[in-house]
């Protein structure tokens, strides 16, 4: 199995996150999203994820790009231990909570919008910094809401699921953006456990062969 990936990216990391989960071997290719334009825009790899965006996993002749699609066929192949665990109410939170993180913000924030925002609309660095406070805080406020209503240990109950596999990236990211974060206690005491997980622990980016200091 492959994982094209990049150290600091958040898809990348949810990716990582689900296969050490799942225990799966894989070999991660380093995608620099930066070096020679943006190794993601080269026709070699286009020809694998045709968006340009990492991740992508190869395993045989399966082809995945989109990194929540990719966590559902890990889970379809290797059902145990599961990142969908609980009743049908449960598995919708789950979903919800993952789709919040992985659809509603990721998007906003991504390299591409950042780098349109800077380089074709001239934003300055200020401006830039007021689209990332104003997303981050629409999305984490209301994850601080979902999280009062239908949290225990992790974000949904006392399991870990996919809803902590897409939270830990978006934390990340919020904190290398400089986010402020006192107003979500819930979301940061969740982030702090699930930090000490080690599959989570191990998929960090610092940890990954391609990190830079
Ligand atoms: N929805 C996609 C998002 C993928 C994505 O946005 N990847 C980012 C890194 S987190 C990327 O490759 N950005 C490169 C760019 O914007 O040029 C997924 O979950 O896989």
């Amino acid at each position: 199995m492959e994982l094209y990936g990049y150290w600091r990216s958040s898809a990348s990391y949810r990716a990582r996150i689900a296969l050490n989960f799942k225990k799966c071997d894989y070999n991660y290719l380093p995608v620099h999203l930066l070096k020679d334009g943006g190794q993601q825009h080269q026709q070699a790899y286009r020809q694998l994820n045709p968006n340009g965006l990492v991740p992508t996993l190869v395993h045989g002749q399966v082809i995945l790009h989109q990194s929540l699609a990719i966590i559902e066929y890990l889970e379809e192949k290797y059902p145990r231990p599961s990142l969908l665990p609980g009743s049908p109410r449960q598995r919708g939170a789950i979903r919800a909570l993952a789709l919040d993180l992985c659809s509603e913000l990721q998007p906003l924030i991504n390299l591409r919008v950042q780098q349109y925002l800077k380089q074709q609309l001239e934003v300055s660095d200020e401006q830039k910094q007021a689209w990332l406070d104003h997303w981050f805080t629409e999305s984490f406020t209301a994850f601080e809401q979902s999280l009062n209503e239908v949290s225990g240990e992790y974000c949904v109950g006392d399991e870990f699921s996919l809803a902590d596999v897409c939270l830990v990236p978006q934390v990340y990211s919020a904190q290398r953006f400089g986010i402020d974060l006192d107003a979500y206690p819930l979301l940061q005491s969740i982030y702090g456990r699930l930090q000490e997980l080690p599959w989570v622990a191990e998929a960090h980016p610092d940890k990954q062969p391609d990190a830079e200091s």
